[in-house]
């Protein structure tokens, strides 16, 4: 394989588009700008490998909750025909060969420059062109400017006091080492119960001396029942190709699976109960469609709630236990639901301890461990499970300025601002991947990805066809757009879990404000499907 690190980057102005990231997103944006269109591009790609999110997330038990046959991309269908997935949910490892396996099949790599951190980002108004600069302090420009750096890639590392005194060994699962971390006889402390601490304590578990779960928040958990794909399936995916695209396009979120039509307050309780056991015993993010109306009423989410809380008393033999973990603080999935392998199962395991620090927060990190209110932990190896500072982190962390010198940083001050997630007003060509604003997060993110996507690549290819090279999100669109956003989460329970990082709340400091588009995937194409037919109505083009 060549090194792509060493090529030297293109000279200014010979590129048309650059791409930040070579993850999902990227990667097809490569592909569709420079083989459909015939462009000239360049993918700056921090990381040594291709592959984003799944790049970086190689924590224990790293696996996607997203359904295998739905967790990939759909614009080839020879691609669809010639991949097999091994699980029903692929594993970290497998999401890395198939990525691995697209760059190769498309020719990707010889446009891909990796090991390139992007530092900054300004847009040149008398050049019309985007000039970036790398962590190196190369230079490139480039016309568009396309972001595909991902919602979930920066790191949250809480700032507790005396981290840096740790005498053990801390690690992020965001970040996690490419060398793994050897867990066998150690006492390890997980801070955090989100998805993915729910993924990687049972792993840990498993060779860890002893598991302590520091846990702020309780969560709902429901199994994901993965299993290795059947002869049986695998005949069903080749019969139903076209039916499952056409599911996944037609669905709010995205998946391959419809939301049921029944509303649960008008199922009687025998019924309800039936039919809440069957979808936990098929598993998976399924079980938040067994009702229409478990997102929008909350009497009705209220019988999830139960039901699951019961199953956490059923499996889990501490009651004190138990009753910590079903202790939940908010409606199901008004946080992202996760899905597990023996999550609750893992607190009957004798190595393994609940510790809440909701009473009793954590105070301080001591040389020896963690010290809450209440008492000391003595650990080797901390495991930060604490999530990112998602949707507008990985945009914020790079110094991107548009016009008259405008940082995004300054025009997010109050939380992020766009037209449809894609474009914000003072930043002209410059492209956001499953931006905040656009529904990305709350689906299933590769269907999310291709349709912003595709929706790029139509419009780059409009305004050549056209003569035009700038397009720019009017002000009052944008607006408009962000009081559509705020509807649409008002619309559903989302907002009333206030830790979530939906809100931003996850991050001290950061503004409050609902940042994924609730309306739901298939409502969101329609929308942009409309805007780009008006001639890109709320864009200025020139
Ligand atoms: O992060 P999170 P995550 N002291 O923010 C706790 C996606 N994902 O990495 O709720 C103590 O959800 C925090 O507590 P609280 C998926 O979209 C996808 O788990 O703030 N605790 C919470 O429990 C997911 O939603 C897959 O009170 C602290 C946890 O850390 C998203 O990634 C797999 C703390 C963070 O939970 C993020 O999930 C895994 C502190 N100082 C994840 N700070 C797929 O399948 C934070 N916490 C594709």
């Amino acid at each position: 394989m060549p090194d792509h690190h060493a090529a030297s980057l293109p000279p200014p102005s010979a590129l048309d588009a650059v791409i930040i990231g070579a993850g999902f997103s990227g990667l097809y944006q490569l592909h569709a700008l420079r083989d459909r269109l015939g462009l000239v591009v360049q993918v700056l790609e921090a990381g040594d490998g291709v592959g984003g999110t799944w790049y970086w997330n190689r924590y224990p038990g790293a696996r996607c909750d997203s359904e295998s046959h739905s967790y990939c991309y759909t614009f080839s269908d020879e691609l669809m025909a010639e991949w097999e997935w091994s699980e029903r949910y692929p594993e970290q490892p497998e999401i890395m060969r198939y990525l691995n396996h697209v760059a190769d099949r498309f020719d990707l790599r010889r446009s891909i420059r990796l090991g390139t951190r992007v530092v900054s980002a300004r847009y040149d108004v008398e050049a019309n062109l985007w000039r970036l600069r790398t962590e190196a302090g190369e230079e490139i420009a480039a016309r568009y400017l396309i972001t595909a750096v991902g919602c979930l890639s920066t790191a949250n590392v809480p700032r507790i006091e005396g981290l840096g005194e740790f005498g053990g060994r801390w690690v992020h699962t965001g970040e996690w080492p490419h060398e793994g971390v050897e867990f066998t006889g150690k006492r390890v402390g997980l801070v955090g119960t989100g998805s993915t601490g729910i993924q990687a304590a049972p792993v840990i578990a498993q060779t860890a001396g002893h598991l302590t779960v520091f846990q702020r928040t309780a969560n709902y958990s429901v199994p994901a029942q993965n299993a290795p794909l059947t002869p049986e399936f695998r005949q069903y995916l080749r019969d139903n190709l076209d039916e499952i695209k056409r599911t996944m396009r037609e669905t709010t979120n995205g998946h391959p699976f419809r939301i049921s039509e029944r509303s649960a307050l008008a199922t009687t309780p025998e019924e309800r109960l039936a039919l809440y056991e069957a979808a936990w015993a098929k598993g998976g993010l399924q079980f938040r469609a067994t009702f229409k109306d478990l997102l929008s009423n909350l009497e009705a989410n209220e019988t999830a709630a139960s039901f699951i809380k019961a199953k956490i008393h059923q499996i889990v033999r501490d009651p004190a236990t138990a009753a910590l973990l079903a202790d939940i603080d908010h409606p199901y999935a008004a946080k992202r639901p996760p899905i597990d392998s023996d999550y609750f199962e893992t607190f009957n395991r004798d190595n393994v301890k609940l510790v809440d620090v909701r009473r009793a927060p954590i105070q301080r990190i001591t040389r020896t461990g963690i010290e809450t209110s209440e008492a000391d932990y003595p650990l080797d190896i901390i495991v930060f499970a604490t999530g990112f500072d998602a949707m507008t982190g990985p945009l914020l962390r790079i110094d991107i300025r548009g016009r008259d010198g405008l940082s995004l940083r300054d025009a997010w001050s109050e939380g992020p601002r766009s037209h449809l997630g894609l474009g914000v007003p003072g930043f002209p060509n410059l492209f956001t991947i499953t931006g905040p604003g656009s529904p990305s997060v709350l689906c299933n993110m590769p269907v999310a990805i291709e349709q912003h996507v595709d929706w790029i690549t139509d419009c780059i290819a409009r305004l050549r066809a056209d003569g035009l090279s700038r397009i720019e999100a009017k002000p009052e669109a944008a607006e408009d757009w962000v009081a559509q956003v705020n509807a649409a989460a008002e619309a559903t329970l989302l907002p009333q879990a206030a830790s979530s990082w939906y809100l931003g709340a996850n991050v001290p400091g950061k503004p409050r404000v609902f940042m994924p588009y609730a309306g739901g995937m298939a409502h969101y194409r329609r929308i942009c499907e409309e805007v780009a037919a008006r001639g890109y109505e709320g864009f200025a083009l020139s």
